[in-house]
């Protein structure tokens, strides 16, 4: 008997830990990240050219009528959601809250325009930080991105008005709306190069990208998709609606809407720039929305610029666990089944086209997959050469600083994940070339 009860337990005890190995396994594997290139599983990429009918697209008209609608519609259903048309309460306006002729040493122009969605006292509306070079010939090419922190962190410039923020919720605490310190005026003045690119004749517009809709899960309760697009707790999100994503590149559509607005700019030269996650929502703001010029991807990474097959760095089913309410519910559907995705990224950038798109990456930033991110922009070729625009002009990748094309363009720069002045250097050769200023 005790015998028995002996082996028993063994037996029992062995089946546990065999479970626990295997189950532990399988559930570690695909969450930890592979930084290893001999590791990288082999994977085809769907084609850009191939339409759902199987025909192959050899023009731009082509393109443009058949299989980019295709695209946006797979990037829709499968990726980021569908943006929804704007609801019957929604009204556009503009009120210019503060106006500086004399803003940074004299040089610029400030304004803080409160964009409104809508006439509820309740709507939320977007603050944006508004400069112009003050003496460059008018109308000026623009910069326009949304910030992470604040419109106050990308300038130490005391006039610019401290913002009530949400704080992230805690363990055991509610999210809440905060007013930003003033001692984190300027903290992240070295991503944005203010000066820099004033007195190269640029304006910039910025908002802050939670006021949009604030960045964690139960955020949309307190941003547009709730508060404007009516979203409720009563049915929860599914299928092919937008996650956070999908709404902070609707915010940027409507900061266009005011560049459009504003005489002193050129809405003809508009650079749309992001980086990390506001990188992924550049690239979607620009595919969606064509009035944006340029597209500029500073390390965006996986759902940005970086190819999804290669499973290098954070890979679909980390991004969907780590941050469920960016994209679509039906995203995750390709969580552990990456190759049935009908896109990649590089389908993506060629929504850019025919305009000129700058994917950038850091050589510390292996999370965001460099190689991956060069290769996506290496893919978008075949179609911005439809419209006879050449890619990159590199088989394979460059060294580090080394930037790599005109018009479709790429670096990787030494460093870390972050928008650096040489970032901008770069950015700013790109749009010279583009827009002659
Ligand atoms: C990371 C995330 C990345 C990137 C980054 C950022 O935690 O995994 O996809 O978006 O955040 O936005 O800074």
């Amino acid at each position: 008997m005790t015998l028995f009860r002996i082996s028993f337990c063994l037996i029992a005890g062995l089946i546990a830990v065999f479970n626990f190995l295997v189950c532990s396994g399988i559930e570690a594997q695909p969450m930890d990240a592979n930084y290893d290139e001999a590791k990288v599983p082999l994977y085809s990429l769907p084609d850009p050219l191939i339409t759902a009918k199987g025909r192959t697209v050899t023009s731009a008209r082509q393109w443009t009528r058949e299989r980019r609608p295709e695209i946006l519609r797979l990037f829709e259903e499968n990726v980021y959601g569908r943006t929804p048309t704007n609801p019957p309460d929604f009204r556009l306006a503009f009120s210019t809250t503060s106006v500086d002729s004399l803003a940074i040493n004299g040089t610029a122009i400030r304004k803080e325009v409160t964009v409104l969605f809508s006439r509820a006292p309740d709507a939320p509306r977007m603050r944006l930080l508004v400069f112009l070079p003050k003496d460059a010939p008018r109308p000026v090419p623009v910069f326009v991105g949304l910030n992470f922190d604040g419109n106050h962190t990308i300038h130490t410039d005391p006039g610019i008005t401290l913002p009530t923020v949400w704080s992230k919720p805690g363990k055991d605490q509610p999210p809440a709306e905060i007013r930003a310190l003033a001692e984190t005026r300027g903290s992240s003045a070295s991503r944005w190069q203010l000066e820099k690119l004033l007195s190269r004749g640029y304006g910039l517009v910025t908002a802050w990208y939670g006021d949009i809709e604030p960045d964690f899960p139960e955020g949309w309760k307190h941003g547009v998709r709730g508060k404007l697009f009516g979203a409720s707790d009563s049915r929860p999100r599914q299928g092919n609606e937008w996650g956070a994503i999908g709404a902070w590149a609707w915010g940027l559509s409507r900061a266009m809407d005011y560049i459009e607005y504003d005489h002193e700019f050129d809405s003809k030269r508009v650079a749309l720039i992001g980086h990390s996650r506001l990188g992924k929502t550049a690239l979607w703001a620009g595919a969606q929305d064509q009035r944006f010029d340029a597209v500029i991807s500073n390390d965006s990474g996986e759902g940005g610029a970086a190819l999804s097959r290669r499973q290098f760095g954070e890979t679909v089913k980390r991004i969907n666990t780590s941050f469920p309410h960016w994209f679509c519910d039906n995203y995750k559907k390709f969580n552990d089944r990456v190759p049935d995705l009908p896109v990649d990224q590089h389908m993506l950038i060629a929504l850019i086209a025919p305009r000129p798109v700058y994917v950038a990456s850091a050589a510390e930033d292996l999370w965001a997959d460099p190689r991956g991110e060069f290769l996506a922009a290496k893919h978008a070729e075949p179609v911005y050469a439809l419209f006879g625009r050449t890619g990159l002009e590199a088989g394979d990748m460059p060294g580090v600083n080394q930037p790599v094309g005109d018009y479709v363009a790429y670096h990787i720069r030494t460093g870390k994940h972050d928008v650096t002045e040489y970032d901008w250097d770069q950015y700013l050769n790109f749009t010279r070339r583009q827009f002659g200023r």
